[in-house]
């Protein structure tokens, strides 16, 4: 399928997904929203991905935001319906059943902030830059920042960011724990890359357990994620992943998995 304001590419069992809007620093209007929902339902239902990076067109930015000027206009029943499609989208991206790295190459503001944190991993190059800017604008986070910051940095530091409205850079990022590694610009695609690589090689089937155990268990009590993992474990047990790659340790051969 072809899209406008985003880029979708396949490399082997990897989906490189771009958002493409570099005039306007990739802002989010609805019609990259809907786009970039359909090129999640279309990873999800295509068997031969097994990992996805996220990135942004351009030298600039990864996501500026939501589109100012496109909110700007929008009376309470507008705002509420971007909301509710933003935040599907979102939620479609944290819950797709393969992992994806968000490889963050510019400003990663509010909207953008909070689709970087919707991935699983981050990387970002020295020259991004993160921030809510939302309070400065009158309005609170809306597409699940004051909810995943505060689960990725801690309740303290989500909190200074977004009253605050400070923009920070990428060491900051990393020292605070919003990205996993900080890379040379340059090195930025090589390095997601590289990272996701290494969990195609893994069994697919298992990788997406284990990303909705981690993901649905930090929402629980222990005790019952705990129980969810068992569950988890289980269904491996009826794949034919698991049989391979158990028996390719036991004859000392590399694994062949299939995705099965
Ligand atoms: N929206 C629309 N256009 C944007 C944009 C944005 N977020 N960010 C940049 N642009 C456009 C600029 O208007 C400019 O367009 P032209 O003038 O060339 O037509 C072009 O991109 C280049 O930007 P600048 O000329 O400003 O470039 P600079 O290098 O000078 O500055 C900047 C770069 C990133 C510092 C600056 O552009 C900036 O501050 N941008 C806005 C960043 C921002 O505030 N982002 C947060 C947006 S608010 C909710 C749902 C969602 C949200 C909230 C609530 N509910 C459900 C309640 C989400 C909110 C947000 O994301």
């Amino acid at each position: 399928m072809e899209y406008t304001n985003v880029i979708f590419e396949k490399d082997g069992n990897l989906a490189i997904v771009k958002i493409n809007r570099p005039k306007a620093l990739n802002a989010l209007n609805s019609e990259t929203l809907k786009e970039l929902n359909l090129v999640i339902e279309e990873i999800s239902n295509d068997k031969d991905v097994y990992a996805v990076i996220l990135t942004g067109a351009g030298e600039k930015a990864f996501v500026a935001g939501a589109d100012i000027s496109e909110m700007k206009e929008l009376n309470a029943v507008q705002g509420k319906a971007f909301g509710t499609l933003g935040n599907k989208v979102f939620r479609n991206l944290e819950k797709l059943n393969k992992p994806v790295i968000a490889a963050v190459n510019g400003f990663a503001l509010g909207g953008g902030c909070e689709l970087a944190m919707a991935c699983d991993i981050r990387i970002a190059s020295a020259k991004a830059k993160f921030a809510q800017p939302e309070a400065g604008l009158g309005i609170t986070p809306g597409f699940g920042g004051t909810q995943r910051l505060a689960r990725l940095v801690g309740e303290g530091r989500a909190k200074e960011l977004i009253f605050t409205c400070d923009m920070i850079k990428a060491d900051e990022a990393y020292r605070i724990g919003l990205v996993n590694k900080v890379v040379e610009p340059e090195m930025l695609l090589d390095e997601a890359k590289v990272m996701a690589g290494k969990i195609i090689k893994n069994a697919p089937i298992a990788v997406a357990q284990c990303k909705e155990a981690i993901n649905r268990g930090m929402q629980m009590d222990i005790d019952d994620a705990i129980a969810f993992e068992a569950e988890a474990f289980g269904l491996c047990f009826a794949t034919a992943d698991q049989k391979e790659g158990m028996t390719a340790f036991i004859e000392k051969r590399d694994k062949n998995f299939q995705n099965k």
